[in-house]
């Protein structure tokens, strides 16, 4: 009886820390984190620390509009993004994404950026 409560305990222990392993984490970005750039540059590429759906990603300017991005997501997971950008002008943006983890969790991320011009 002893040993069948510790298998249980043990697959528990394996069930709560299946989420975070399944989970992805932002290895690298090309636009850091409150940047300020003189241009955009003509892609934005993300590298993640595994193969991860990407279910959306947005552009926006510092009134919140959506700046159009010519870009669907892969259907396929994949570890790195190479996200085309438009010529922006200047100001303040936000690219805000969701991923897609292998146990159908979402989680956002986002980097913001300003253009000096
Ligand atoms: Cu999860």
């Amino acid at each position: 009886m002893k040993r069948l409560v510790m298998a249980i305990a043990a697959a528990a222990l394996v069930t709560l820390a299946t989420p975070a392993l399944a989970h992805t984490t932002v290895r690298e970005t090309n636009i850091a984190e409150n940047a300020t750039l003189a241009r955009a540059p003509a892609t934005f590429t993300i590298v993640f620390s595994g193969a991860t759906g990407l279910a959306n990603i947005t552009l926006t300017d510092s009134t919140g509009c959506v700046v159009a991005l010519n870009y669907t997501p892969p259907r396929q997971m994949t570890s790195s993004f190479a996200i085309p950008l438009p010529a922006l002008t200047p100001g303040a943006y936000t690219l805000a994404w969701r991923t897609i983890a292998h146990d159908g969790h979402a989680m956002p991320g986002a980097v913001h950026f300003t253009i000096s011009g």
